[in-house]
């Protein structure tokens, strides 16, 4: 009763999180490329009152750390041999889009950006692990926002299928797993980076650009992209009859539980979990657009968005083959607390039963029974194969005096989460594999700071941009390597 014969174990990154080279070889800028960290409301874009658009615009005063990232474009051989050398199967990370077309309008690829990928997926075969790819990962080339408003347009949907016809066609015989769009259920709470929509007739604000994006865009960004998904589980099983196309949203909302009895806290809970979670997982994985969904359009017509028959067809026959998840902490609603989420999902109110949190400033309160919970709700829910592809958690980290970097935490978060994945295994959930976020230290997602590491590897990169970006071990590193090799057993022992 231990972990599945082909259990995928390994770790996962994001191009715009470590790739660096920026606008090498042909790249344009991504919408997160211009941001330091997707929580900021500095989206890096201005009004041009003469030409009536936004266009890109950094702040000199900060520091883009993902320009550079950890240069992983050029150092990727070294790294993936310290990912392979934990004994990882798997690897996941992004094609970053605008490597592959720059403005992501253009009608041929960029062979520079497609011969990149070659290497790096032969690269990762070559080191006995499985590619898993990601075809947007907060990567929406800028120029679709600005001159398009991202996803609220149609046209995004061409696009796309361009994009996306193309990579399939080029990596048959590499890449067996995709997922589609990293965390797109963040949507309605991040419009601008998770679902890349942009209001650009007649913004309400144009000197706030986030804060000035409709909800009749977000909805109708939101409907385009359950058609592009549905698309690419389409085009992915005619190219290759191999592939196997799943979708990726953020699950720490599903561990949204009810503060107490009170059963207002316990519809807030439930509500809390469809408008993080299902209203995206459902049509993705059930073909249908769920009915709390269709009664916000019929109270508020304006925000129905154009729909097609054809459409909704597509989005009912193509579901997703499994379902990838990340998942961070849970949450607890209770009517009086105030509901935010960054980048680890939904914060509610604290919970008292939880024992730990990260130290501050993040301040991830740590629930490993919650990917239990998630684990099993999913697949009561969904009956697909899950697949947990972020788990992890971020802590500032220096080396000692002798160089070596004890963490202590990193191991009890990791063992502890694992620990109940095999718990959901054992309650008869089929679970693919275990995917740690940033094994090797990254730029943050959410606050563009090297600071905050996840890294079973530790990269001399720092705040302000110094560092050689040399590459050392934590003791974590050791221990993740037992567990792999053990296939999860030695966490089994009494
Ligand atoms: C997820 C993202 C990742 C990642 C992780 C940790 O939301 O998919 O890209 O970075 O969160 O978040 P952060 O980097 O903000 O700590």
């Amino acid at each position: 009763m231990s972990f599945p014969k082909n259990f995928l174990w390994g770790g996962a990154v994001a191009a715009n999180q470590l790739e660096g080279a920026w606008l090498e070889d042909g790249k344009q800028p991504n919408v997160t490329d211009i941001m330091v960290g997707i929580g900021s409301r500095h989206p890096g874009i201005a009004w041009n009152e003469e030409t009536g658009k936004y266009e890109m615009k950094l702040d000199p005063e900060l520091k883009y750390l993902s320009h550079e990232g950890i240069d992983f474009y050029h150092r990727y051989k070294e790294d993936l041999k310290l990912m392979a050398g934990m004994g990882f199967n798997c690897f996941r990370t992004s094609i970053a889009w605008g490597r592959i077309f720059p403005n992501g309008d253009e009608e041929e690829p960029n062979e520079a950006g497609l011969k990149f990928y070659d290497d790096l997926f032969d690269e990762m075969k070559k080191d006995g692990m499985e590619p898993v790819i990601t075809l947007s990962h907060y990567e929406t080339p800028l120029h679709l926002l600005t001159e398009y408003g991202g996803w609220a347009n149609p046209k995004l949907i061409g696009y796309w299928r361009n994009y996306v016809t193309t990579v399939f066609n080029r990596y048959k015989g590499k890449v067996k797993y995709w997922l589609t769009f990293n965390e797109v259920n963040a949507m309605l709470r991040n419009p601008f980076v998770a679902g890349s929509v942009l209001t650009i007739d007649n913004p309400k604000d144009p000197s706030d650009p986030i804060g000035s994006t409709t909800e009749k865009d977000i909805w109708q960004g939101y409907y385009n992209i359950l058609v592009a998904n549905a698309e690419t589980v389409k085009l992915g099983h005619e190219i290759s009859p191999d592939y196997q196309i799943g979708c990726m949203l953020t699950c720490s909302g599903v561990a949204t539980y009810p503060y107490n009895c009170n059963p207002l806290n316990v519809l807030g809970a439930l509500h809390t979990q469809r408008m993080a979670v299902f209203f995206m997982g459902d049509p993705f994985c059930l073909g249908e657009i769920p009915g709390y969904v269709k009664r916000i359009w019929n109270e508020n017509p304006d925000l129905t968005p154009e729909m097609s028959e054809e459409g909704l067809q597509l989005i009912r026959e193509n579901t997703v083959d499994f379902f990838s998840f990340s998942y961070y902490r849970s949450a607890a609603f209770d009517t009086d607390a105030e509901m935010t989420s960054n980048t680890g999902g939904i914060k509610g109110k604290e919970n008292p039963f939880l024992k730990e949190s990260s130290p501050k400033p993040w301040s991830w309160a740590v629930d490993p029974e919650g990917i239990r919970y998630t684990l099993n709700t999913l697949y009561d829910r969904y009956r697909k194969p899950l697949f947990i592809v972020e788990n992890g958690i971020g802590l500032d980290e220096a080396p000692d005096e002798n160089g070596k970097i004890d963490d202590p935490f990193r191991v009890r978060y990791l063992e502890a989460h694992l620990k109940q994945v095999h718990e959901a295994i054992l309650d008869g959930v089929p679970v693919m594999g275990y995917l740690w976020w940033g094994p090797i230290d990254v730029v943050s997602a959410g606050t563009g700071e090297m600071k905050k590491r996840y890294g079973f590897v530790y990269v001399d990169r720092h705040n302000d941009g110094s560092g050689t970006l040399q590459r050392s071990l934590k003791n974590s590193y050791d221990r993740y390597k037992e567990i792999i090799a053990s296939n999860g057993e030695i966490l089994l022992e009494k």
